[in-house]
């Protein structure tokens, strides 16, 4: 099977797109590949941070791979916390502190439009490609569901009547951003690989 390195420490995305790509193409993870190093995510927008990721672990190993960079972006919040997701509420915040602090910016806001949004960054042969997903929906007033990771428990894709939290992997694949650009990224590959 072909096989793509997948520059994340982010176990839930790799169960993700493990799930989504049902066998067409094979990934290997990070910590599969032995490389347990940080990598860098310093800019504002997904699309610089997902380019770091991917070139960082192109200079490494040399090998075709793909990063990808997500953020939550709510509109009452002007597009916050997006790029900074991961630390919205400190460098070190975990998914509770994260979700506690925006549910508590957006006590009093009526407008819960949001959406979770995809940028995968691959580099293949030397060249960068980029693929996006967007899944629009709204932010709950209070956490719903035990399933998924990070903000899972407080969004609702448009179409569906329960929250990320609430369904199972392959449910969440029929709304979700991230499968939305992957598939992008398959049709491509499809056509060279
Ligand atoms: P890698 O950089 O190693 O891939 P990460 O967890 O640091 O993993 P990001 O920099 O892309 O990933 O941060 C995205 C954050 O946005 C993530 O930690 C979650 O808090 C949130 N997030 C992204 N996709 C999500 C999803 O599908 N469901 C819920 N929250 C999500």
């Amino acid at each position: 099977m072909k096989s793509l390195i997948f520059a994340t420490n982010n176990i839930h995305k790799v169960l993700e797109i493990r799930a989504a790509l049902d066998g067409r193409f094979g990934i290997t993870p990070l910590s599969e590949a032995g490389i347990d190093q940080d990598i860098p995510e310093p800019h504002d927008t997904l699309e610089e941070n997902a380019l770091e990721k991917s070139s960082f672990i192109h200079r490494l190993t040399g090998k075709n791979c793909f990063s990808e960079d997500s953020g939550l972006e709510v509109d009452a919040l002007s597009g916050a916390p997006g790029p900074r997701s991961a630390r919205y509420a400190g460098e070190s915040a975990d998914a509770g502190e994260n979700i506690r602090k925006l549910l508590q910016e957006m006590k009093d806001v009526a407008d819960r439009r949001a959406r979770f949004r995809t940028v995968i960054s691959l580099i293949l042969d030397g060249m960068e490609y980029r693929f996006e997903g967007v899944c629009p929906g709204v932010i709950t007033m209070a956490p719903e569901g035990q399933g998924g990771f990070g903000y899972d428990p407080i969004f609702i894709p448009d179409g569906a009547d329960q929250t990320f939290a609430h369904m199972s992997t392959q449910q969440k694949n029929k709304y979700s951003h991230r499968k939305k650009a992957l598939e992008r990224m398959i049709t491509f590959l499809l056509d060279r690989l």
